[in-house]
C-alpha cells in the first residue's frame, strides 16, 4: 500500500483502546492501522509517544465581538495557531449574531475571518434575535450548509432571548437535527445581586464571584432542561461551573434526557480567591459563570471522572489586560464593566492531561473522549475524533513525559497574560496534523495561513424514544396537533 506518511512506533490511544501500532495516511485520510507498516513518503517516529486523535476545541471565541462591541484579541490565525500548539487539530468557535443582523451576513463575516485558520473549523451560531425570518428562513439555510449547532443565552440584557425565544429556537433545532447550546444563568438573579452590591459600594473584582450565585446557574439549567423537554430537543449546557448544576445534568442524563454538557479548566484550576488578587489583577479571572470554591472543584472533577461531562472545553475568550480588553471601559472600573472571559485555548489539553491523566483522575481513553471524540460525535464532525481507517488524519502526537512550566513567553495567542502562569505540566503535544498535513512539529509552526478548511457538520441522530410531554401527546391532549 502507498502512504504519504506513516506514523510509526507509537502507542495509539482512542476513546476505547490503548495499543502499540502504526498509522498509514494517504490523501489526508487514515488508510491503515496496523502493528507495523513499511514505506511512506514521509515517516514520523513516534517511539515513546502517544498518538491520539487531535483535540477538537468545541468552545472558543475567535475574532468575535462581544455584545458591547469589544473584539477579542485572537483572530483565526493566532487563535488557530495557539489551538494547534495546545494539541488541537480542529475547532468550533462561535459566529455571533447581534440584534438586527441577518444570519446570512453573520456567516459571511465569519467565513471571511476564518479563511486564515491553520486548522479545520466550523462555527456554532450565537442567536440573539430569533425573528420569524431567522427561525424559518435563515437558520434552515445555515443548517443546510452544515452549521448544526448554536448557542443562546439566558443572561445578559443584550443577548438573552427569553423562555419563549428559547422554545422557538429549540423547536426549529429539533426539526433540523441541530443541537442548542445554552449559557445558563438566571438574568434577574444576577441583576438583583448587582444592584445590591452596587448600592453597598462593593464593586472590586472579587464581588463578581458572588454577583452570579450558584443558584442562578442551577435554576437556569433546570429551566433550560424543562424547555428542551417540552419540544424534545437535544440540549448542550456550556461551561457548567457548579456542583448543583452538574448534579442536575447527571440526574437527567441517567433519566434518559437528550442532554450534553461541558465544564472548563478554569473551574477546575481556579477559585474565587483568584478574583481577590492584589489591585485589579483579579480582572484576569473575571469570566461568567464565575469561579467558585475548592469544594466545587472537587465535585466537578468527580463529574469529569464519572462521565457527566461530554467534553472539557476552554471557553477561550481572550481579553487582554489592557485598554483594548479587560479595561476597555477604563482602568479603575466596577466589576460589571470588566470584559468577561479568560484565555486558555492552548492550556486546555495540557492541563487536562497533566492534572487528569498524570495525576490518575482519568484514563487515557477518557482524555481522548473528553478532548476530541465526544465533541466530534455530538457536533457532527463525522470524519474526525478517531484513528479508524477512513477518518481524517487529524492526529496529535504527545510526549507523555515532557515537562514545562506554563508561561506567557510560550504562548502563541495574542494575549498579554495567561491565567495558568507558573502551572507545572507533565505531558505535552509535540506534533499536530490536520488532514495529514503537519500544523505544528517539535515546537515549530509548519502550517501555512489558510490551510484549515470549513467542515460541514452532520445533523444529530436522535436515538431512543425521546421525551413526549403529555400536553403535546395527541393521545392525551384531546388530539391537539401542536
Ligand atoms: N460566555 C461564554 O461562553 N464565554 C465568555 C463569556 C460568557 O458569558
Ligand atoms: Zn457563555
Ligand atoms: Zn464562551
Amino acid at each position: 500500500m502507498q502512504f504519504d506518511t506513516v506514523i510509526h512506533g507509537g502507542t495509539l490511544v482512542t476513546s476505547s483502546d490503548v495499543a502499540r501500532g502504526d498509522i498509514g495516511i494517504r490523501d489526508g485520510r487514515i488508510v491503515a492501522v496496523a502493528e507495523n507498516l513499511s514505506g511512506g513518503d514521509a515517516r514520523i517516529d513516534a517511539g515513546g509517544r502517544l498518538v491520539m486523535p487531535g483535540g477538537i476545541e468545541a468552545h472558543a471565541h475567535i475574532a468575535q465581538e462581544s455584545s458591547s462591541g469589544v473584539m477579542g484579541a485572537d483572530d483565526y490565525l493566532s487563535g488557530s495557531v495557539a489551538a494547534a500548539f495546545g494539541g488541537n487539530s480542529s475547532f468550533i468557535p462561535f459566529a455571533a449574531q447581534h440584534r438586527g443582523q441577518s444570519v446570512d451576513d453573520v456567516i459571511a463575516t465569519y467565513d471571511a475571518r476564518a479563511a486564515r485558520s491553520v486548522i479545520d473549523y466550523s462555527y456554532h451560531l450565537i442567536i440573539t434575535d430569533p425573528s420569524e425570518a431567522v427561525l424559518h428562513d435563515q437558520l434552515p439555510r445555515a443548517f443546510a450548509r452544515g452549521i448544526t449547532s448554536f448557542k443562546v443565552f439566558m443572561t445578559y440584557d443584550m443577548m438573552n432571548i427569553g423562555d419563549g425565544g428559547m422554545l422557538d429556537i429549540l423547536s426549529v433545532a429539533r426539526d433540523h437535527g441541530a443541537i442548542t447550546m445554552i449559557h445558563a444563568e438566571n438574568n434577574d438573579m444576577v441583576k438583583w445581586m448587582n444592584g445590591r452590591l452596587a448600592r453597598a459600594g462593593l464593586v472590586a473584582p472579587k464581588y463578581h464571584a458572588i454577583s452570579r450565585p450558584e443558584l442562578a446557574e442551577e435554576e437556569a439549567i433546570n429551566r433550560a432542561i424543562s424547555l428542551a423537554k417540552l419540544v424534545d430537543a437535544p440540549l448542550f449546557i456550556v461551561h457548567v461551573s457548579t456542583a448543583g448544576g452538574a448534579a442536575i445534568v447527571q440526574r437527567e442524563i441517567l433519566a434518559g434526557t437528550r442532554l450534553f454538557a461541558e465544564t472548563c479548566p478554569q473551574y477546575l484550576a481556579f477559585t474565587r480567591d483568584d478574583l481577590d488578587r492584589p489591585g485589579m489583577e483579579g480582572a484576569k479571572f473575571v469570566c461568567s459563570p464565575p469561579l467558585r470554591d475548592a469544594a466545587t472543584q472537587a465535585a466537578l472533577w468527580q463529574h469529569v471522572k464519572s462521565g457527566t461531562f461530554t467534553s472539557v472545553s476552554s471557553d477561550h475568550a481572550p481579553y487582554r489586560y489592557d485598554e483594548t480588553g479587560k479595561f476597555i471601559k477604563g482602568r479603575d472600573i466596577p466589576y460589571p464593566q470588566i470584559s468577561n472571559g479568560m484565555p486558555g485555548i492552548a492550556a486546555r489539553l495540557p492541563y487536562l492531561f497533566s492534572e487528569g491523566v498524570v495525576k490518575g483522575r482519568i484514563s487515557l481513553q477518557q482524555f481522548v473522549s473528553l478532548s476530541s471524540t465526544n465533541a466530534a460525535r455530538t457536533f457532527g464532525m463525522t470524519d474526525k475524533g478517531s484513528l479508524a481507517p477512513g477518518m481524517d488524519a487529524d492526529i496529535a502526537i504527545w510526549d507523555p513525559e515532557a515537562t514545562r512550566v506554563m508561561s506567557l513567553q510560550d504562548q502563541h495567542d495574542n494575549m498579554d497574560y495567561t491565567p495558568f502562569e507558573g502551572l507545572e505540566l507533565t505531558g505535552l503535544p509535540e506534533t499536530v496534523m490536520t488532514r495529514g498535513a503537519l500544523v505544528t512539529h517539535k515546537g515549530s509552526l509548519i502550517a501555512k495561513e489558510g490551510q484549515g478548511k470549513f467542515v460541514p457538520r452532520a445533523p444529530m441522530r436522535l436515538l431512543g424514544d425521546g421525551y413526549l410531554a403529555k400536553e403535546r401527546d395527541p393521545a392525551q391532549n384531546f388530539g391537539a396537533q401542536i
